[in-house]
């Protein structure tokens, strides 16, 4: 091998590694589908039809740096809901100690207790979104991203969602 090809071989490498590692983080698909799960009485795994029949909340709402859009999706509550998680009165000792994971692709993760998801505890609106200004998301956002309204940074606005688990805080640890 020539000087020359030896360093066209050698970019060629470092090229094809580039491209592959770039592609790799760029290309981390996540399913359309929402796997519910870890502490429910009905664990679920919902495809984005099943997502799609389900009834949804419109709101307008701004991602930091980017002009406000209009995003459709079910409610958090609902479709813990409908893994057989109970809300209201049923929302009581043992289980306030209770918080929700949501699972992004990336393994990025955000929580929520289950009580400041509930409607008797407060008015605070997380979102499961499938729709952004009445189109799919990206499949850099989605296709389902978790969207709240409220708060200040959007930094629990987790992208290509996959999962919610619901746990449990664990009691203090007995002293020796
Ligand atoms: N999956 C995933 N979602 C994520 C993050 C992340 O690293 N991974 N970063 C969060 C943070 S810290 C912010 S500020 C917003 C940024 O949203 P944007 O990419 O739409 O601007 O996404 C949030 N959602
Ligand atoms: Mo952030």
């Amino acid at each position: 091998m020539s000087v020359t090809s030896v360093r066209v071989a050698r970019w060629g490498a470092v090229l094809c590694f580039a491209a592959s590692f770039g592609g790799a983080t760029a290309r981390a698909q996540a399913p359309a589908t929402l796997r519910i799960g870890g502490d429910v009485p009905r664990p679920l795994e919902l495809s984005e039809r099943d997502l799609r029949a389900m009834s949804h909340v419109s709101v307008r709402a701004t991602d930091h740096g980017k002009a406000p859009a209009v995003y459709e999706g079910v409610p958090l509550v609902a479709l813990l809901e409908r893994a057989g998680v109970t809300f209201g009165a049923q929302l009581r000792g043992p289980r306030l100690a209770t918080y929700v994971v949501v699972d992004a692709v990336d393994g990025y993760r955000v929580t929520f207790a289950v009580a400041e998801l509930d409607s008797a505890f407060s008015g605070k609106q997380v979102l499961v979104v499938d729709r952004k200004d009445g189109a799919p998301l990206s499949a850099e956002e989605g296709p389902l991203r978790l969207v709240v309204p409220d708060e200040k940074r959007p930094a629990r606005w987790a992208r290509q969602v996959v999962g919610v688990r619901v746990l449990s805080a664990p009691p203090p640890q007995e002293r020796p």
